[in-house]
């Protein structure tokens, strides 16, 4: 008897989510910020069956759709990914609005949807392409300095999008697909150059995802960008949440006028477009446009017996290297 997730992927702008649409075990009815805990403490099974090896990939960003408990909002979201759970996530909360309409839980027009870091408005258009009005936005500190044993010193801001980011114009790498190898490795010492220097977000949150500005490669995009997710991997997509965050430094240095479009071009040369409204202090209010595809449906099915029945990662392969009880009488006789 297997036990089973119901999963629906899609990907926008080429980075995948894989929303979980039944088969998650009752989180209760708190906050979502509540139910994400409960989730990471006692069923982190689910998220590592259904973003990890063998029925993934280490890119793959997950969804545990939640009933809200909100009464304004159609429907709450829990994301994750192959080492943890986000804040939020905009390329996932397209990937989500299509997916509810899929299910027939939303139709065209505007929808509010709980996160464990607020509520975010959705508008659904026709052809897919979704825009959200994400979390308040601001920069941080700027021009911040980071000596990198590889690259030298680094210079960039630090701003929140929904998630902590480290924005860098213009220096390590080419911005480019041909370059992602090097763009992994420069991001991922900068990352942990700031780690090392102990330079964090507000309430001492980690700067976890890294990214990098070049010139575009085509006249209607403002620039292309790099962004290194915490799990090591890179977003396919110009990352929903690092735009935001883009847009609030744009703002904050009076470069970028409210109502103004910004297109971003992700590594790949898919885009999202950003705009914004001020909001209290450097904040900013900002709002993301791009599409998603439905790519499946599908349903994952867990085999008690599978050693690797939720997914491969140190503990499912430290589970095999340890002598089966047999061996061990063998050894005693
Ligand atoms: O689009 O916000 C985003 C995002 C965060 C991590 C991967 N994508």
């Amino acid at each position: 008897m297997f036990q089973q997730l119901k999963v629906i992927d899609s990907h926008t702008g080429g980075e995948p989510t894989r929303v979980i649409i039944e088969g998650c075990p009752n989180l209760g009815n708190g906050s979502m910020s509540e139910r994400r805990q409960t989730l990471r403490e006692k069923h982190d099974w689910v998220r590592k069956t259904t973003v990890l090896e063998p029925r993934a990939f280490e890119a793959m960003v997950g969804a545990a759709l939640q009933e809200p408990s909100n009464p304004d909002c159609a429907a709450g979201v829990i994301f994750f990914n192959n080492v943890g759970y986000l804040n939020m996530c905009v390329h996932g909360m397209i990937g989500l609005a299509i997916t509810l309409k899929r299910i027939g839980k939303i139709d065209i027009g505007s929808h509010k949807i709980e996160t464990p870091v607020g509520v975010v408005t959705i508008q659904l258009g026709e052809e897919s392409e979704v825009s959200i009005e994400n979390v308040p936005s601001y920069r941080l500190r700027t021009n911040v300095e980071v000596e990198t044993p590889d690259y030298g010193k680094i210079v960039g801001d630090i701003a929140w999008g929904g998630n902590w980011f480290f924005l860098i114009d213009e220096q390590g790498p080419k911005v480019e697909y041909a370059k992602i190898e090097e763009l992994v490795a420069f991001t991922k010492s900068v990352r942990r150059a700031l780690d090392n220097a102990g330079i964090k977000g507000d309430d001492d949150q980690q700067i976890d995802h890294i990214e990098v500005f070049g010139p575009p490669s085509s006249t209607d995009a403002d620039s292309t960008n790099f962004v290194l997710c915490p799990g090591n991997e890179y977003d396919r997509s110009p990352c929903g949440t690092g735009l935001s965050a883009r847009l609030a430094c744009l703002a904050d240095s009076a470069l970028l006028l409210p109502n103004q479009t910004y297109r971003q071009a992700s590594i790949l040369n898919t885009q999202m477009k950003g705009s914004y409204q001020p909001a209290e202090g450097n904040a900013i209010i900002p709002t993301i446009t791009s599409s998603a595809w439905i790519t499946g449906e599908s349903t994952l099915l867990i085999d008690h017996a599978d050693p690797f029945k939720h997914g491969i990662d140190k503990q499912s392969v430290a589970n095999l290297s340890k002598p089966s009880p047999n061996q061990e009488f063998k050894k005693a006789l």
